[in-house]
C-alpha cells in the first residue's frame, strides 16, 4: 500500500511514509507549504522561495533596508523616512548644508555660512552679538538695546547727544538760565523728576519721600514737603498725595480735590497764616508757604517752585538747588557731604523717616523689552515734541530731549504693561507743556484726535 498524506504534499513534496512528506528544494513544514528564505526577512516575510515580500518602508532582499524617499543625499537611511545626516548637512534628505558660526552660534540671526551670520534689524557684529543704535550713542552713552542709547552722567536726549553742562559752564537752554536767576523748579511726574538745577531722572519709588526740605542747617528744617507716591493706585496706575509740614501747618492735599489741615478736611479756596490754597481746572495750588509754592494735578504731578533765597539750601529729592547739576544727588539731610552713586541709592535714602516701604533695588530700562519695529514707531511719535508745529514755539526755551526720554520710557512701560502707549506719551507731552506754561509759554496743542481735550 502507499503511504497516504492528509493533508497532501504540497509544491511537488512526495508523500514518502504516512503523513510524512519530503519537501523539494525551497519548501518546508509537514506538508510543504511554508516557502524558504535562507537567509531569512528582517522586516517582511518568506513569500515564495528566497523571495522576501517586505513591509512598507523596508525593501532589499532580506528586508533590511529602511526607505527614505526622497532618498538621502549626504547621509544614511536609519529608519524608513529618517534620514540620518553627515556631518556640516542637515534637512529631511540631508541636502543642505550646516554651517558653524562660533560656539553659541548666531545671537540675534541665522548661520548662512561657516562663521558667517546674517543677522536681524538692529543687531551687527560677527555674531551679531552687539546692538545698533543709529545715529550712536557714543560718547555719551552706550546702546544698550537696538536703537536704545543708555546715557552716562553726562548727557541725555534719545542718542546721548545733549550734554549736561554744570553751571560753571554755560546753562543748557534759554529757559535754565532764566530759572536759575529767578526761581527753582522741580516737577515730579509719575517716576520721572526734574530737579531744582534740571537734572531729569527716573525713580520708580513706592512710599512717602522727601521731595523737597529747606536744610540750611544740619537738623533743623522749616519746612518739608513729602510726596506719596502709591496713595491710591488701581492696577499700575497710581494717584499721589502731597503732604506739607512746617512748624505750625501739616497740610494734605489728596486726589479728589480733597485738602485737610492739621488732619481736618477744609473748604478750597482757603488761607491760613500766609497760605492760600486754591483750585483751578483739575489742580490744587498752595502759595504763600515761605516763597514757596506747590502745584498738584490730581493724578501723579507735582511742581513746586521756590524763590531763588533758597538757592544751595535745598534738599530731597529735588536735589539741592545750588545751580549745578552735578552734585543733585547730595544724600542731606540724611548723609551730609556725600553723594549717592545711584539713583537707586539717592530716592531710597529719601524715603520719609519712620515708613517702612521696599526699597527700590535696581531700575531697569523698560525699553530693553521692546520690540524693534515697536520702539522705532514709539521714538517717531514722541519726537513729534520737537517735530510738531504746536510745540515747537517752546522748543528754545524748554528742552524737549529729556521729555522725548520720558515720553519713551512710559510708552514702552505701557507696552510691556499692555496699557495704552499713546495715552501714556500723551502724558509726557502735557507735562512738557505744563513746564513751557509755567514760563509763560502757553501751547495750544491738543485736539480731539490727539491727546483729547
Ligand atoms: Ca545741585
Amino acid at each position: 500500500m502507499d503511504a497516504v498524506c492528509n493533508p497532501l504534499c504540497a509544491n511537488g513534496g512526495e508523500c514518502v511514509g504516512p503523513n510524512l512528506c519530503s519537501c523539494p528544494e525551497g519548501y518546508a513544514g509537514s506538508d510543504c507549504k511554508t516557502a524558504m528564505c535562507v537567509n531569512g526577512c528582517m522586516h517582511g516575510f518568506c513569500s515564495s522561495p528566497g523571495v522576501c515580500t517586505c513591509i512598507t518602508g523596508y525593501e532589499g532582499s532580506m528586508c533590511d533596508i529602511a526607505k527614505c524617499d526622497p532618498p538621502c543625499v549626504h547621509g544614511d537611511c536609519s529608519d524608513p523616512g529618517i534620514c540620518t545626516c553627515m556631518d556640516k548637512w542637515s534637512g529631511v534628505d540631508c541636502s543642505e548644508e550646516t554651517y558653524v558660526c562660533g560656539q553659541s552660534g548666531c545671537h540675534h540671526g541665522e548661520c548662512i555660512g561657516d562663521n558667517l551670520c546674517d543677522c536681524q534689524a538692529g543687531y551687527t557684529g560677527d555674531y551679531c552679538e552687539d546692538t545698533v543704535c543709529e545715529p550712536s550713542c557714543s560718547p555719551g552713552g552706550m546702546c544698550v538695546a537696538p536703537g536704545v542709547c543708555e546715557c552716562d552722567a553726562y548727557h541725555e536726549g534719545t542718542h546721548c547727544q545733549v550734554q549736561i553742562i554744570s553751571v560753571d559752564g554755560s546753562p543748557v537752554d534759554k529757559l535754565e538760565q532764566s530759572l536759575l536767576e529767578n526761581m527753582g523748579l522741580c516737577t515730579m511726574n509719575g517716576k520721572h523728576f526734574r530737579s531744582f538745577d534740571g537734572t531729569h531722572y527716573t525713580f520708580p519709588g513706592e512710599c512717602t519721600y522727601v521731595m523737597a526740605s529747606d536744610c540750611s542747617e544740619i537738623g533743623s528744617t522749616s519746612f518739608q514737603i513729602l510726596v506719596n507716591t502709591v496713595y491710591d493706585c488701581s492696577g499700575s496706575l497710581c494717584r499721589c498725595a502731597v503732604h506739607i509740614r512746617s512748624e505750625l501747618l501739616n497740610i494734605a492735599i489728596l486726589p479728589d480735590d480733597i485738602v485737610t489741615i492739621n488732619d481736618r478736611p477744609i473748604e478750597i479756596p482757603h488761607s491760613i497764616n500766609d497760605v492760600i490754597i486754591t483750585q483751578s481746572g483739575t489742580y490744587t495750588i498752595l502759595e504763600g508757604l515761605n516763597g514757596v509754592k506747590i502745584t498738584y494735578d490730581g493724578m501723579d504731578s507735582v511742581a513746586i517752585t521756590v524763590d531763588s533765597s533758597y538757592m544751595g539750601n535745598m534738599c530731597g529729592l529735588c536735589g539741592d538747588y545750588n545751580g549745578n547739576k552735578t552734585d543733585d544727588f547730595s544724600m542731606r539731610p540724611y548723609k551730609y557731604h556725600e553723594i549717592a552713586k545711584s539713583v537707586e541709592e539717592f530716592g531710597n535714602v529719601m524715603k520719609e523717616t519712620g515708613v517702612a516701604c521696599n526699597p527700590v533695588e535696581h531700575i531697569s530700562y523698560p525699553c530693553i523689552s521692546v520690540a524693534f519695529e515697536d520702539l522705532e514707531y514709539m521714538r517717531g511719535y514722541c519726537h513729534q515734541l520737537e517735530n510738531l508745529e504746536a510745540f515747537k514755539a517752546c522748543n528754545a526755551y524748554v528742552n524737549p530731549a529729556p521729555y522725548m526720554d520720558r515720553c519713551l520710557y512710559d510708552m514702552c512701560d505701557c507696552n510691556i504693561a499692555g496699557g495704552d502707549q499713546v495715552q501714556c506719551a500723551c502724558n509726557a507731552f502735557t507735562e512738557y507743556s505744563r513746564v513751557c506754561a509755567l514760563h509763560g509759554i502757553v501751547l495750544s496743542w491738543r485736539s480731539d484726535k490727539f491727546c483729547g481735550r
